[in-house]
Parts: structure tokens; sequence; C-alpha cells
């Protein structure tokens, strides 16, 4: 078995580290207009206030890290994404997960960030390796790699395992650590295939055996088309942290889902004496009685 790496990210003085012997670090997906026409409307009109507070709830209810995406149809990527990070960077200050596909807007995200960010992501087609490692590379970033690349999605774990072992080997040649390295097996809708879910269990358990790198994903990717997702989300959510999950991309204001970590890691043996477990408990109760 590979040892556990430790990923550490921060913001300013703020560390949050990462590692299968620590408790689950939930990245807060909930700034990002792709998924949520309320954000897109907002974004498109200049108006940050509802990204201000989605980045303090999430924080709030225990996110350590804000994913940050600002794809907007049309719009200037570079400046919008730099305006949302300013934006949640002026009200909270955690690490965050920069979500874009364009380099131009990663670079200029990178380049006002204080710290050590999560960049998210890369993949193993060259193009993707040749602009974005380099990047990483530079700024000292930490990167998130999709087990995808020219060829598209690979069906099967151990095809999956391939190309993170593609990517893992191009970022050490450019002389970027192991840890800094967050894998992604790709959570993708089990309404379209029922076994897209045990694929994506398989890939995480090869690839934690294999290198023992950190692991994210789109958790709630896996219920899409479904009714009553929060119960699937939660279920897999506890599931993909006994196989290797360690800072899963997921909406922490989702009790179920939140609750679902908290009692995986009590689980896992990484919330000593259940406090976290109790604290939690006690500040829902507290906020309900308000
Ligand atoms: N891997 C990596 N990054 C990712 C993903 C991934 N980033 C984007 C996405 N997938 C994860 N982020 C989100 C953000 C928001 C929503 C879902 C995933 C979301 N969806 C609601 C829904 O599910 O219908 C929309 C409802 C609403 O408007 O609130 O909010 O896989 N590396």
């Amino acid at each position: 078995m590979a040892t556990n790496q430790k990923t550490i990210l921060s913001f300013k003085e703020k560390s949050v580290g990462i590692c299968r012997d620590l408790p689950t670090v939930m990245v807060g997906e909930r700034i990002n207009p792709t998924g949520r026409k309320v954000v897109l409307k907002a974004l498109q009109e200049g108006d940050f206030e509802i990204v201000r507070q989605d980045a303090i709830r999430q924080v709030e209810v225990g996110a350590r890290v804000l994913d940050v995406n600002a794809g907007v149809p049309g719009a200037d990527e570079a400046a919008l994404l730099s305006q949302v990070m300013q934006e949640v960077m002026s009200v909270v200050d955690v690490p965050l997960c920069i979500d874009t596909a364009n380099p131009q807007a990663l670079e200029a995200a990178l380049k006002l960030y204080e710290g050590k960010a999560l960049i998210n992501s890369v993949n193993g087609e060259e193009k993707s390796l040749n602009t974005i490692l380099p990047l990483a590379k530079e700024h000292g970033a930490a990167v998130i790699a999709l087990c995808m690349d020219d060829e598209g999605i690979p069906a099967t774990p151990e095809l999956r395992l391939k190309v993170a072992e593609k990517i893992i080997e191009r970022a050490a040649s450019q002389g970027i650590p192991l840890e800094d390295i967050v894998i992604d097996p790709l959570a993708m809708t089990m309404g379209a295939d029922h076994t897209s879910g045990i694929t994506t269990l398989k890939t995480i358990e090869l690839i934690v055996a294999e290198f023992g790198v950190n692991i994210t994903m789109g958790a709630s990717n896996v219920s899409f088309g479904m009714p009553d997702r929060k119960y699937i989300n939660a279920t897999y959510m506890a599931m993909a942290i006994q196989a290797g999950l360690t800072c899963p991309i997921t909406n922490p204001l989702t009790l179920e889902i939140n609750n679902a970590v908290l009692a995986a890691d009590l689980s896992m043996g990484r919330d000593e004496y259940g406090m976290r477990w109790i604290k939690a408990f006690r500040k829902r109760k507290k906020a309900a009685a308000k």
C-alpha cells in the first residue's frame, strides 16, 4: 500500500491539510453558474451578493475550501473569475479551488491569489498537460487531475488508473510533487449507466493503493436525473470516503450530505471522541433555536 500523501492548501496565513489520516475536507461547490441558474443570472448582472452569501454560508456549515467557477457564456472569464475571487476573499479566509477550463482566466486567478491554491483542473490531453502543469509549477499550486484524455473518459478503473499515472509522471518530470496532485476519478450519473458508481469507487481504490494520493470528485454527479437525490448523494459520499475520497466537491448546505461526511469520518476513526460530530450537532441546535 502506498503511503498517504498530504496536500496542504493555504490562503494567506491559514492552511488546510488534506490526507486520509485527517477529517474529510469538503470543497463547497455552490459558487458556480454552470450548475446554478440564479448564480448565472447574478453574475451576468454584475451582482455579487449571492456569491458572498454562498461563500459565508458554505464555510459556516463546514466547507474548508471553496470551489470558484465563473464560466458565464460570452463573458471575459479572466476578469469575471478574478472579481468573483475578490468577493469571496473579502468575506471568508479559506483556500480556493480555481475551477476553470480557460488558461488565461487561471493565470489571472493564480496571480492575484495569496497562498497555495488548488487548480481545477488538468487532464491527460497533451494540450492540457502543456498549459496547466507549468502554471501549477510556477505558482506552487496543487492541481486536480481528471482521469480523462484525448480519447474521452476511459470505461474501466484500470484504464482510468493509467491516465492518472500518466499525469502524475508528467507532473513529476516538471518538478510537481505527488502530494500536490489530487486525482478526480470522475463521478458520472448512475441514471444513464447503473454501473458508473461502482466504476468510480473501484477507480478510487486502485489509485489510492498505487499512489496514496488525495482524491476529489464532483460527488453529486452520480445522482443527476434521479428523484430524491440527497439520499443517493449522502450514501455514495460515505461509500466513496471509505474507498479513499478525501476532498469531495459538494454542497455542504445539504444536511444529509454534510452528516454523511461527518458520520463517515467518525466511522473511519478520524473524529476523536466524536467531537466534530457533537459540535456540528450543537451548532445546528443553536441555529434552530434562533
Ligand atoms: N470534478 C471537478 N470539478 C467539478 C466537477 C467535477 N466542478 C464542477 C462540478 N463537477 C461540481 N460542481 C457543481 C456545482 C453546482 C452544482 C453541481 C455541481 C449544482 N447543481 C444543482 C443540481 O444538481 O441540479 C443545481 C441546482 C441549483 O440551482 O441549486 O448546484 O466532477 N474536478
